[in-house]
């Protein structure tokens, strides 16, 4: 079956992770989610992407903080795509992340979206565009969704907006 892998390097990670679960549990979309550390489970990490893509991970998306190597590790061990989430946690509040997860050598990439929530939320849109390219009917629901979002902002201007005539 085919799935999305989520991977976080710590439990404290798991409140921003969240934003992608919600994305794919919204769009139906299976998907698995674990914590392994590039640094305290290294064993771990690699075990598990060998065999999470035998059994059918499409993407893998990996949210990591500080020294962020678990996106660039799972890079190394996967020609599947590999979306990183850098998380706002340590002195640099982000920073040090995004710089670890997205300064990849070339010809082993990561797909680095922005640091925190936002990140995470579009780290599952972003996965469901790629497996969108070999499903139209998930592609006709992103679409939707791209509509709904338009509503939305009209909606909630209609609340506040001032105009002059
Ligand atoms: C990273 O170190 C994790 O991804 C996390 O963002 C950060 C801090 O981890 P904890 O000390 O909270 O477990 O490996």
């Amino acid at each position: 079956m085919r799935f999305v892998s989520i991977l976080m390097g710590s439990k404290s990670d798991y409140d921003i992770m969240k934003e992608a679960v919600k994305v794919l549990e919204k769009f139906q979309i299976p998907y698995e989610l674990i914590i392994t550390s590039a640094h305290r489970t290294p064993e771990r990490t690699h075990n598990y992407v060998k065999e999470a893509e035998e059994r059918g991970a499409k993407v893998f998306i990996c949210g990591a903080g500080m020294a962020a190597h678990l996106a660039g590790v799972v890079a190394s061990l996967t020609t599947r795509p590999v979306i990183g989430v850098p998380m706002p946690s340590g002195m640099m509040d982000g920073l040090d992340a995004l710089l670890s997860t997205v300064q990849m050598p070339g010809g082993m990439p990561v797909a680095t979206l922005a640091v925190g929530k936002a990140g995470a939320k579009n780290a599952a849109y972003l996965a469901l565009q790629i497996l969108a390219n070999s499903d139209d009917e998930l592609k006709a629901k992103l679409e939707e969704d791209r509509i709904a979002q338009a509503k939305k902002v009209e909606m909630d201007s209609k609340e506040v907006e001032v105009r002059l005539d």
